[in-house]
């Protein structure tokens, strides 16, 4: 027997339904009992074993079980355009139906709605959490699984930039709640077929394995043919199982005659980004890609060696960061001046130079060594640091970092052509890391 057709509240989420939409249109029915879940047509594969296998524990209809010219009220998450949920919903429903939207995507949609909420956060679950908190719901262990995973799903497992605090608090909250991570790693696998177990097969039997600044890295060339997705795993995958620090893989398709270059590294020292700039591509320190079409593998094969070789600076480097000019003091100065220094100057540390030659370093830590108040009246050159670490201005900020952190020191003189030009902090440094450089 067909069962009677849905009216009334709806709820639903966008086309190729991920874990967060899902998992946003579920708290929509725990927030409005009244209201049925409709979950689109097209899912992703992911979402669609998901639904399979928890099919008697979650109520959710189709579009096509819904009598669009009975919906009262349209409750929309994860979407905030009409185009971006199942087609049948815009030819059907009466334009005059009031829409709710709660959605986490920064642009401006065509779907105009009575309320809800918007705000760019990492996931749309975030938003519904905050009612679902607010209106003290109780959530059982498996939504509380689900939210997690449309949580994790869109921020990168709380990894992405897009990531707010609430969504961390969301996280924290969904974990309290019992949450099950072992099956949140479940339903997250990426898609690794077949053809990319082959692909990643084929570049481990082909892989070379090189040591660059002490760095292993993995290097494979394969050629594929067709379409072949999720490259990007497979190369995070070969990385993985070589045990190295960075990894590229070549993926050259003869019969469209281009190169697909992917890279991923795990330190600092090697970026892959500026690697790829090298390519004509692009990425981040961790990750890039490049696209060249039209050229010989091997041509790009060399090419990539000698890009790491040779030009591994970051596209940032320390004369970016550095501060000038210098502070400093001489080694006559007395310990009571640089005391004052110091303080008026809001520093840790300064370089000593003698007539534009840097001779050493005293800091902070340094006025430890003063054991009777007579000694501060002592030039510097009896209390300094007279083993100096310096940087060229041409070095990244990681090489800065790692500097300071073998050597444990704050602050690094920036030397060109013999003469101190500037000074790198730790702080400056890190300001880079943590992407808080001004514009
Ligand atoms: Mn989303």
């Amino acid at each position: 027997m067909r069962p009677s057709r849905i009216t009334g509240r709806v709820a639903t989420g966008h086309r190729n339904c991920d874990f967060d939409a899902l998992a946003s249109v579920i708290a929509l029915t725990m927030l409005y009992p009244d209201a049925t879940a409709v979950i689109p047509r097209s899912v992703n594969p992911n979402v669609r074993r998901f639904l399979s296998m928890h099919k008697d524990l979650l109520r959710v209809a189709e579009p096509a079980d819904v009598d669009w010219s009975a919906v009262t009220h349209l409750m929309v998450a994860d979407a905030n355009r009409w185009n971006r949920l199942d087609p049948i919903i815009f030819e059907r429903i009466d334009p005059q139906v009031p829409v709710s939207l709660w959605d986490h995507h920064p642009d401006i949609g065509d779907i105009t709605p009575v309320d809800g909420i918007q705000e760019t956060v990492g996931a749309t679950i975030t938003l519904l959490l905050r009612e679902i908190q607010t209106q003290r719901k109780n959530l059982p262990p498996i939504p509380a699984t689900l939210f997690l995973a449309g949580l994790y799903e869109d921020t990168g497992s709380l990894s992405f930039n897009s990531t707010t605090a609430e969504d961390a608090r969301a996280a924290a909250y969904l974990l309290e709640r019992k949450a099950d991570l072992d099956i949140v790693r479940r339903l997250l696998r990426p898609a690794y077929g077949l053809r990319q177990k082959e692909a990643l097969f084929a570049l481990l039997s082909v892989a070379e394995r090189f040591k660059i600044d002490g760095f292993n890295v993995g290097l494979g060339r394969i050629d594929i043919s067709g379409h072949l997705e999720n490259l990007a795993l497979v190369v995070r995958m070969f990385l993985e199982i070589m045990n190295v620090d960075a990894a590229f893989g070549i993926f050259f398709q003869p019969e469209r005659n281009r190169c697909m270059v992917i890279g991923r590294s795990t330190v600092e020292e090697i970026n892959v980004g500026a690697i790829m700039q090298g390519l004509r591509g692009g990425g981040h320190p961790g990750a890039g890609s490049s696209l060249l079409k039209a050229v010989n593998p091997e041509a790009v094969t060399a090419m990539l060696t000698e890009l790491l070789q040779g030009n591994r600076r970051s596209s940032v480097t320390v004369s970016d960061l550095m501060s000038f000019p210098v502070i400093s003091v001489t080694s006559r100065t007395t310990m009571d001046e640089v005391a004052q220094i110091l303080r008026r100057q809001g520093c840790t540390g300064l370089p000593v130079i003698n007539d534009d030659v840097l001779c050493g370093v005293i800091s902070r830590r340094d006025f430890k060594r003063i054991g009777k108040e007579a000694q501060l009246k002592a030039p510097v050159k009896a209390f300094m640091r007279t083993q100096v670490h310096t940087i060229t201005p041409d070095r990244s900020p990681g090489e800065a970092v790692a500097l300071m952190v073998k050597h444990d020191i704050g602050r690094l003189p920036v030397v060109a052509d013999g003469a101190v030009i500037g000074i790198i902090t730790r702080s400056d440094a890190m300001l880079y890391f943590y992407d808080l450089l001004p514009d």
